[in-house]
C-alpha cells in the first residue's frame, strides 16, 4: 500500500467578474420588459409579473458579492439572459477541456510535475458538455499525459469523490501520478431569468494532482482517509438530457436548467453533512478540535457558518472555516477545492485540515488531509 497525498492544485477563473449591483440591473431590466410585453395576460391574472432582485437580499440570503463567467455578454442582455458560447469544431479544443489544461498545468507547476508522468486523469463535474468522447480523455490529449482517463459526475461532489477514487487507486498501487479536474460551466445550465436562484452560481475550474507522498517534490497534504455518501432528491435537479428528442420535447423547457428548492435543501442538507463529518472524523479518531481547517462546500454562508459550528461545538474563527463564494458564488464541485487551493496560509507540518463538498444527490464527500514536506 502507498500513502498518496495531494502535492498540488490549479485553479483557472475566467476573465469576466458579475458583481451583484451588474447582475440584478440586468435581471431588473428582464423583469420590466418581460412585465411590459405580459401586461394584458398579467392584467387577467393567467401569467406572474416578476417581481425585481435585490443586492441586499442575495448577500443576506447567500454571501454572494460576485461571479465569474466564461461569457457576460448574453448573461447581462435582457433579452437573452444565458451566455453565447458558439460551438467549436471537433478539432479544436473543447470548452471544458480549455478551462480544466489551464488548472491542470497550474497544479502540475506546483507539484513540478512534468505531464507525462500522470497516469490517471478524471474530469469530475456536474455536467459535461458532450456525451463522448471524454472530455478527460481529450484533456489526457492535449496534456500529454498516460495512463486513462474518464469522465464523472456526483454533481457537488464530483471533486471530492474524484480525489477518493485516484487515492485510493494509488493507495493500491493501480495509478501513481492522477489529476481531478473540475471545469464548472454553470452559467450554461443555471436559469438567469428566475428571482429565485439567478444569483447563486459562477464559472471556475479546479485541479488536484495526486501521488504517492514518498515522490513528492515539495510540501504536499497527506490523504489520511476519505468518505462519500449518497442519498437520492429530487430537491436538486435538472431534467436536461439526451432523450430529450426522442421525447419530442425540443423546447428550452424550465426545469431542463438548474432547479432546486433551497429552503428545503437548506433543511435536509445540514444534518445529513454535520453526521457526515463526525462520522468521518470519529472513523479517523480525530477529535474535532484537532481540525485547522475546514474547508467546505461553497454554496452558502449561513450554512458554512452552521457546519462549523457544529463541527468543531464552537464559533469557528474566520480562517479556521474560509469561504471563498463571497468571490466566486456556488462553483459547484469546484467550490471547496478553490477553497482549499487558496487559504492554506498558516498552517505547519502536522496540521489537520478536512475538505468536505455537499449538494445534488444528495452527495457528501470529505477529504481528511494533513501537512507535510
Ligand atoms: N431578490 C429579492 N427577493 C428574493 C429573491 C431575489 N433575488 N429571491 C427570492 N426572493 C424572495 C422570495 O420571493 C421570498 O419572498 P417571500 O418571503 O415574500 O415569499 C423571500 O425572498 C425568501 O426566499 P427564499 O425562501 O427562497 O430565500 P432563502 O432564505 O431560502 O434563500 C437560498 C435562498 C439562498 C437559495 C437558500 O435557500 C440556499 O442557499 N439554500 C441552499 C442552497 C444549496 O445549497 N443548494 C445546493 C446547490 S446545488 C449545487 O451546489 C450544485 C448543483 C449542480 C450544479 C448546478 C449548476 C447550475
Amino acid at each position: 500500500m502507498h500513502q498518496p497525498a495531494i502535492t498540488g492544485t490549479g485553479v483557472f477563473t475566467p476573465p469576466h467578474r458579475i458583481d451583484n449591483a451588474r447582475l440584478v440591473a440586468a435581471y431588473n431590466a428582464h423583469a420590466e420588459r418581460f412585465n411590459a410585453a405580459h401586461a394584458e395576460a398579467i392584467a387577467a391574472g393567467e401569467v406572474e409579473p416578476k417581481a425585481p432582485s435585490s443586492e441586499t437580499f442575495i448577500l443576506e440570503a447567500s454571501g454572494i458579492e460576485a461571479r465569474y463567467v466564461m461569457e457576460p455578454e448574453g448573461v447581462l442582455d435582457p433579452d437573452r439572459m444565458y451566455p453565447r458560447l458558439p460551438p467549436r469544431a471537433d478539432d479544436a479544443p473543447s470548452l471544458m477541456a480549455e478551462m480544466g489544461l489551464d488548472a491542470a498545468r497550474r497544479a502540475l507547476a506546483e507539484a513540478q510535475v512534468e505531464a507525462g508522468a500522470v497516469d490517471l486523469v478524471l474530469c469530475a463535474a456536474s455536467n459535461h458538455e458532450r456525451a463522448y468522447p471524454a472530455i478527460a480523455v481529450e484533456i489526457q490529449a492535449l496534456l500529454g499525459a498516460g495512463g486513462f482517463a474518464y469522465d464523472m459526475n456526483v454533481a457537488c461532489s464530483s471533486a471530492t469523490i474524484g480525489i477518493q477514487t485516484a487515492a485510493d487507486m494509488i493507495r493500491a498501487g493501480s495509478v501513481r501520478t492522477a489529476l481531478v479536474i473540475s471545469p464548472e460551466i454553470t452559467s450554461a445550465h443555471l436559469e438567469w431569468r428566475d428571482r429565485d436562484c439567478h444569483f447563486i452560481f459562477g464559472d471556475v475550474a479546479t485541479a488536484v494532482l495526486l501521488q504517492r507522498a514518498d515522490e513528492a517534490a515539495g510540501a504536499h497534504w497527506r490523504v489520511l482517509s476519505c468518505r462519500a455518501a449518497t442519498q437520492y432528491s429530487n430537491n436538486i435537479r435538472n431534467n436536461e438530457g439526451f432523450l430529450r428528442r426522442s421525447r419530442d420535447q425540443m423546447e428550452d423547457r424550465r426545469d431542463m436548467q438548474f432547479m432546486q428548492n433551497g429552503r428545503k435543501v437548506f433543511r435536509e442538507v445540514l444534518p445529513l453533512v454535520v453526521e457526515h463529518i463526525a462520522a468521518h472524523l470519529s472513523e479517523a479518531q480525530v477529535a474535532p478540535g484537532d481540525l485547522s481547517r475546514l474547508w467546505l462546500h461553497q454554496a452558502n454562508r449561513t450554512m458554512n457558518d452552521y457546519i462549523g459550528r457544529k463541527v468543531l461545538g464552537r464559533e469557528p474563527a474566520p480562517h479556521e472555516q474560509p469561504n471563498i463564494l463571497q468571490d466566486y458564488a456556488n462553483t459547484s464541485s469546484a467550490g471547496s477545492i478553490i477553497a482549499f487551493s487558496q487559504t492554506r496560509e498558516g498552517l505547519a507540518p502536522g496540521d489537520l485540515g478536512l475538505i468536505c463538498s455537499f449538494g445534488a444527490g444528495y452527495s457528501v464527500g470529505s477529504v481528511l488531509v494533513e501537512q507535510a514536506g
